[in-house]
């Protein structure tokens, strides 16, 4: 086996050397085929390069199951290495330029270090995380029975000061958000007064709120039950709804896609948000059952796509206050998280793809005359496009890889770390 940085420009791009010649006749293709339809491939090409995805640092450790974990090979051992991962992904896909934090998981003594790194790799940082939800060793109070909601108010405070030194260290890494979720609820009923676990959230992320700076936002996540299997305090986008807007204008709504139950029409909640003008963003993921963390687009490509119509439709009617900041979150257990990282940031720009060559115009018109199979027909024409080729001519455009899990492969980047990285080896079950 070779032995290549994929971080290498030179290396990307002898690697998309023996594809490029295939590629250039797919596309123009594709170009030929999008142009009876009235689009302008390098329009879309252009958008699709533009589009960018939040990595997450925990996501590029092996994860693990209630049940059990089976680490892989050359994992992360702290956060230096996991952004040296995340900078592969980013070379390769051209699409992932930022890293997502979780504290206390990320800790580490000198913040100002650690963005100079990620500068040298050429990342940047997304959204800070707080955790809440495990006790850490040596902390004082547990949060056995919740943190932001607790009864007792010492507790209260401790999981609101964790919060502040989430900004803290995201002031000193030049991320401009907090996403905040919880795992406080209730596990039986009668255990905790609904109402009031209600209030004392409001209250303490208020605190939390006071302690962002001007041009941050705070995202709260909503999720509908695990770790409280009963009643979870932040369990839908209702709940989060209105959290968000007791807070203020700086709090908006943050959507992971398996934080539902099945069948929840997903893409509905998103056009409610965006109407209320509090849509935060993302933790992208797809799911079976519950809150699976499986890579997106790997169940339910077609909800990820109507996702994806409904923030192209957002995007096309400039609605007030849309930012939405895409972040993954999802949990590998059984695939090398790099190649599960950079398949999922490319199906998000698949959907998207897929989303802006729907003919709009078209499917307007089919609306208001209520011919509801051609409005159909319409919208699923983008998805069922073979989009791919736009992809990676996307990613050539930036530097990447046509085709990037080959190029990670072929480099042995992985067999590299095995060896660079010796050590971890923290087996049994956990959430990451
Ligand atoms: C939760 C939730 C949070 C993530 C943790 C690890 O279910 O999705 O976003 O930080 O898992
Ligand atoms: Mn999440
Ligand atoms: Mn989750």
């Amino acid at each position: 086996m070779s032995f290549a940085d994929p971080r290498d420009a030179n290396y990307i791009a002898s690697a998309n050397k023996p594809h490029a010649a295939v590629l250039a006749t797919d596309y123009t293709a594709l170009g030929v085929q999008l142009q009876r339809r009235g689009i302008a491939i390098d329009d879309i090409t252009r958008a699709v390069a533009n589009f960018r995805v939040a990595i997450p640092s925990w996501g590029v450790g092996t994860g693990g199951t209630r049940f059990g974990r089976f680490p892989g090979p050359g994992e992360p051992r702290n956060v230096f290495e996991k952004l040296e991962d995340c900078a592969v992904i980013h070379k390769l896909t051209a699409a992932t330029p930022t890293v997502s934090l979780h504290l206390p998981w990320d800790k580490t003594d000198d913040f100002t270090a650690l963005r100079e790194h990620a500068a040298a790799l050429g990342l940047g940082f997304d959204a800070m995380n707080s955790n809440t939800f495990q006790d850490q060793v040596g902390q004082p109070l547990s949060y056995k029975y919740g943190s932001l909601t607790h009864t007792d108010a010492a507790v209260r405070a401790q999981a609101v000061a964790h919060n502040i030194d989430c900004i803290s260290a995201g002031k000193k890494l030049g991320s401009k958000a907090l996403t905040v979720w919880i795992g406080d609820g209730a596990n039986f009923p009668g255990q905790s007064h609904l109402g009031r676990a209600f209030e004392r959230y409001l209250e303490s992320t208020a605190s939390i709120y006071k302690a962002l700076p001007e041009d941050w936002r705070m995202f709260i996540e909503h999720k509908m039950y695990e770790p409280a299997f009963y009643a979870t305090v932040i369990q839908d986008w209702g709940s989060s709804l209105m959290a968000a807007q007791a807070l203020g204008p700086k709090a908006f709504c943050l959507v992971d896609l398996g934080h539902h139950a099945p069948n929840v029409n997903i893409e509905m909640i998103v056009a409610r948000l965006v109407h209320a003008q509090r849509l935060g963003g993302f933790h992208f993921n797809d799911s079976k059952y519950g809150d699976d963390d499986l890579d997106a687009g790997s169940i339910e490509p077609f909800r990820l796509f109507l996702v994806f119509n409904e923030l192209v439709e957002a995007e096309l009617a400039k609605a007030p206050n849309f930012r939405p900041a895409h972040m993954l979150d999802q949990s590998h257990n059984v695939t090398d998280p790099i190649e599960s990282l950079m398949t999922s940031a490319i199906e998000l720009q698949r959907a998207y793809a897929q989303a802006l060559i729907v003919e709009r115009g078209r499917l307007h018109e089919y609306r208001i005359a209520n011919d509801v199979l051609m409005a159909a027909q319409t919208l699923k024409r983008g998805f069922t496009t073979d989009v791919s080729p736009i992809l990676a001519q996307a990613r050539v455009a930036r530097g990447g890889a046509i085709d990037p899990v080959a190029a990670y492969r072929d480099s042995g980047y992985r067999a590299r770390c095995a060896h660079s990285r010796p050590g971890k080896q923290s087996l049994g079950g956990s959430i990451v």
